[in-house]
């Protein structure tokens, strides 16, 4: 099995994605589904030696150079669109579905909506993991975690972050 830790709109509360990790000790790998709002490199000097999937938000306009719109992940028999959503207008399915149909994706991983979502649509699984942002006192931050079981089923966690 092997297990990855999605999260998504952290808008510069880098301490939270610090203690999301902290939190889970067994992962093999993160997708950051945009909305950093921070140095992408403070973001990789946190994820350490695991392998860091990072792809740029609306809110990342100057990260441009830096970080991808999209990209897409191979992880055994499965293929993940990673991408903020705002360019497909997210919450609307039709437009990354789309995308995701083009790029042969059996999964897609996006933010941008702030909200919780996980439901399996015309056979790609549509991820939203919530979002990072803010403090103690907010409650409503959540990430995701991804089992890539060895028969090639999946299973999805939601976590709440406070
Ligand atoms: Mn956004």
């Amino acid at each position: 099995m092997r297990r990855y830790l999605v999260c998504s709109d952290i808008h510069g509360f880098l301490e939270n994605f610090i203690e999301a990790l902290e939190r889970e000790q067994d992962v093999d790998a993160i997708l950051v589904a945009g909305d950093i709002e921070m140095k992408t490199h403070e973001l990789r000097q946190a994820a350490g030696d695991l392998p860091c999937y990072i792809v740029r938000g609306n809110c990342d306009y100057y990260l441009s150079r830096e970080l991808p719109d999209e990209l897409v992940i191979r992880e055994g028999s499965h293929r993940i669109l990673l991408t903020h959503g705002h360019l497909y207008g997210v919450p609307r399915i039709a437009p990354i579905r789309q995308q995701a149909k083009q790029k042969k994706c059996d999964m897609i991983v996006f933010g941008h909506t702030h909200q919780y979502f996980e439901r399996e649509i015309d056979g790609i699984m549509f991820l939203n993991p919530g979002n990072l942002k803010g403090r103690l006192e907010w409650k409503t931050q959540s990430y995701m975690l991804i089992d890539f079981n060895d028969d090639g089923s999946i299973d999805i966690i939601k976590k709440r972050f406070r």
